[in-house]
Parts: C-alpha cells; structure tokens; sequence
C-alpha cells in the first residue's frame, strides 16, 4: 500500500468555494485538523465571479475568529438600499431601520482569494486538480474520500467528518443513499439576464421596477458593475446584444445617461430554489450549496453558506474538543430554520419587485398588491425595520 492510502483527518472538506474554505479556516482557527480537496484549479475558483454581499452576520462572524482583518480589508459598507420607482428615486436606511447592521460589498471572489491565502498562510492542507472525488462508509465511523491528485495518482483519506461544500453540482449530496432525504424545490417562472460591465458602480445598491420589467444595479469592484434584469426564464443569451441590454438598463432604470460599458460576462439564470432535509446523513454534512439553492434575489446563497459552515465548525469543535456530538445532530436543524426564513424573504422580494414591474407579465391585481407592499417599506417603520433587519442579516 502506497503512503496516501493512510492519510487520515479529522475533517475531509470537499469544494473550495465560500462554504469549504470558511469551514477550514475556522476548523484550523480551532486548531482541528482538515484536508479540502477542490476538482478545480486555484486560478479558476479565483477568478469565479458570483456574488458581493456579505451580511452582518458573517462579518462578525470573521471577526469574531480573529480572520476579519484578513477577510475584510476594504470592504465597503453601504447602510442604505435604493429602490427606484418608475424612474423616481426612493432610498430605504437600511443600517438606521436594522439597529446600525449592514452589509458589506465584498465580491466572492475576493473573499475566495482572501480565504485561500490565510488558510495557506496558516499552513493549512489545500488541494486544487482533485479528480473523482468519491464518498464511502458515511454511517460508518470513519468515512473514506478517495480521488485521483493532480498526477493521477489514486489516494485515500479516512476521516472522523466529511464536509459536502461542494456545491449544487458536486458529489456529496449524490452520495446521499436514496430515501434518506427530502427534497423541497421551487421554480419561479422568472429568468435573470445577468451582465457583469465596466460601469461605474451606482452610489447606493439599486433595485428599479417600472413598467418595462425589473432591473438591479450593483457595484462590483470601483470600475465594474453587476446587472439583474428579468427576462422569460429559459431565454435566449443571443437574443441580448449590448444595445438591447443597455436600452432596457436605461428604460427600466429610468436614466437615459447611464453610460455603456464593456460587457465582461453575461449569463441567464433561471430562478429556482431547492433545499434538502435533513442536510447531514451519517457523518456527511451537507453545507452551502451543496444542500440549498435560493435565488439570487435578496442575495442570501453566499451567506447561506457561511452560516452553515460556522454551524459546522462549532459543531465539530464540541464533538472533538469536549466529546459532546449533540450540536452535529442538531445541525441540519439549526442550518434549515435560517435556510427556510431567507428562502421566504427571498420569495416575498421577488414577488414584490417583479410583480409590481410590468402589468402584463404579473396581472392588474397581483401589480397592485406588490406595489402596495413596496410602498409599504417606506410609509410602515415596522414594515420597513422587518425588510431591513433581514436584508442586513440576523443579529
Ligand atoms: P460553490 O461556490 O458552488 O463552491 C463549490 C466548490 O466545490 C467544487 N466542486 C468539487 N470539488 C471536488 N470534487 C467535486 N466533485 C466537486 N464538485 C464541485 C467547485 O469547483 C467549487 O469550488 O458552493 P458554496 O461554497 O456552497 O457557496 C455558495 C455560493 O457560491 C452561492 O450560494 C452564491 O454564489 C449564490 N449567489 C449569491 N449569493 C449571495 O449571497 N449574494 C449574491 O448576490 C449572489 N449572487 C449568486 C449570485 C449565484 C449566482 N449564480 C451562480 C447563479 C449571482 C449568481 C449569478
């Protein structure tokens, strides 16, 4: 037998997106030992461009283990929310309604490229180019991760744990054996035309409805922008050329000078949710995306998965520090209680934004009512504080 075929761990983490690496570095911060294996290279999963808002509630979390000042450097913090009505400017205080929480645009790939550093920085075990990454004896006390490295080469590792971070797409929720989960999903008949563009950043995080559709605009970067409009799910990326994207941006926006920009990526994505319970089987735990989507709307999937891997992290902490495994086998509990109340505020922003755009799309009365429910956030303090205090994040 080769030398790999003995490697053990105390946690085998499988992905290195947000959810995998918070996990390792936590893990590490709490002196427990980790491998995480990533099938892609260090340089793609760099240059990943996804999402940009971190909540309250990772922020402190990065603080509270000492990784803020690694993690965070620069991150902008923006207290307040622009919803622009049919061409009218409306500003919602977002840090003053959530009792001074806030988020922070921090673009995920900056914050994969932080993580990565001070996870090697701390000599931490962290390998790109793993091929085949396979599970086996998940109810067994010592499951196995077996996958060929970079070379080709067959290797083994026997774990206490193994961390599923590996996304929608990856191996760790297949390996779950059929009947052991439910599986909850939701399709919500809207599309998003995404665009990522060299455009300066809006002043404040813009959400616009008016009669041409929803649009949102984001900062990504001091150079670059991220924009949302809704479009028929399915739809056709060549259907959008640059002058149709920036004439429905200025329509739907209501700004004749918005300027053009370089468009750097564009992408459709259909809005769709899913969630698995329980998000744990045997000594697999299921964190992130792995175990949960949700639409981009309300910008929770990222912070989603830093919450889970926190969860995580304590969890094992106890199991391995103090003996005590009752916070793994609460674990799927606590992590789906926060999933199921950011999926409903994510519906409730997607019901409200796009069904108070165009008429014809949502219907007369449905338009009405999501007008009536954005109204609301600005004449209702507690309707106001409510939406604040989740868009910040839990306390
Ligand atoms: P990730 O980021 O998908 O990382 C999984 C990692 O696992 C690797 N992997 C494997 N590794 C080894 N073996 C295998 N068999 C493997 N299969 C996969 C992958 O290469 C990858 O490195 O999951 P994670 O860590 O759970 O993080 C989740 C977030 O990435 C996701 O929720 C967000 O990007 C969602 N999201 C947004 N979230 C927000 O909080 N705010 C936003 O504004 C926001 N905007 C977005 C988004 C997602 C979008 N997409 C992908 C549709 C905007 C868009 C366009």
């Amino acid at each position: 037998m080769s030398e790999a075929a003995h490697e053990t761990t105390t946690v085998a983490i499988v992905g290195a997106g947000p959810s995998g690496l918070t996990l390792a570095n936590l893990l590490r911060t709490a002196g427990i030992g980790c491998v995480v294996l990533e099938r892609q290279s260090r340089g793609y999963v760099e240059q990943r461009q996804r999402a940009g808002v971190l909540e309250h509630r990772a922020a402190r979390m990065f603080e509270e283990w000492g990784l803020a000042g690694r993690v965070l450097q620069d991150s902008r913090t923006d207290g307040v929310q622009e919803f622009r009505v049919d061409g009218e400017p409306r500003f919602l205080p977002i840090a003053e309604l959530a009792g001074g929480r806030f988020g922070r645009i921090l673009p995920q790939q900056f914050l994969v490229q932080r993580l990565i550093t001070a996870f090697l920085e701390d000599g931490g075990d962290l390998r790109f180019g793993c091929g085949d990454v396979t599970l086996g004896e998940l109810d067994s006390d010592r499951p196995i991760v077996t996958y060929l490295d970079e070379s080709g080469a067959q290797r083994r590792i026997e774990a206490d744990f193994i961390a599923g971070c590996d996304g929608f797409h990856g191996v760790s929720r297949r390996s779950v054996p059929e009947g052991e989960q439910t599986t909850y999903t939701y399709d919500h008949g809207i599309g998003w035309f995404t665009v990522l563009a060299d455009v300066p950043p809006p002043r404040h995080p813009m959400f616009a409805v008016s009669s041409h559709g929803f649009a949102a605009h984001f900062p990504r970067g001091p150079r670059s922008s991220r924009f949302y409009l809704q479009c028929p799910p399915g739809e056709d990326l060549g259907a959008w050329d640059e002058d149709r994207i920036f004439e429905q941006l200025r329509l739907r926006i209501g700004d004749p000078d918005l300027p053009y920009g370089k468009v750097l990526e564009k992408a459709v994505v259909d809005m769709r949710s899913f969630v698995v319970d329980p998000m744990s089987y045997g000594r697999l735990f299921l964190v992130g995306d792995a175990a949960h989507i949700i639409t981009p709307m309300g910008g929770k999937g990222m912070n989603l998965a830093l919450a889970d891997a926190e969860v995580l992290a304590k969890a094992v902490r106890s199991a391995v520090r103090d003996g005590d495994e009752q916070p793994l086998r609460d674990y799927s509990r606590t992590c789906l209680d926060r999933t199921w109340s950011y999926q409903e505020y994510s519906r409730w922003m997607t019901e409200m934004l796009h069904d108070s755009g165009d008429p014809a799309t949502s219907g007369p009365f449905r338009h009405k009512l999501a007008r009536a429910r954005l109204d609301r956030l600005f004449t209702s303090a507690n309707a106001g504080g409510l939406f604040a205090e989740l868009m910040a994040g839990e306390a």
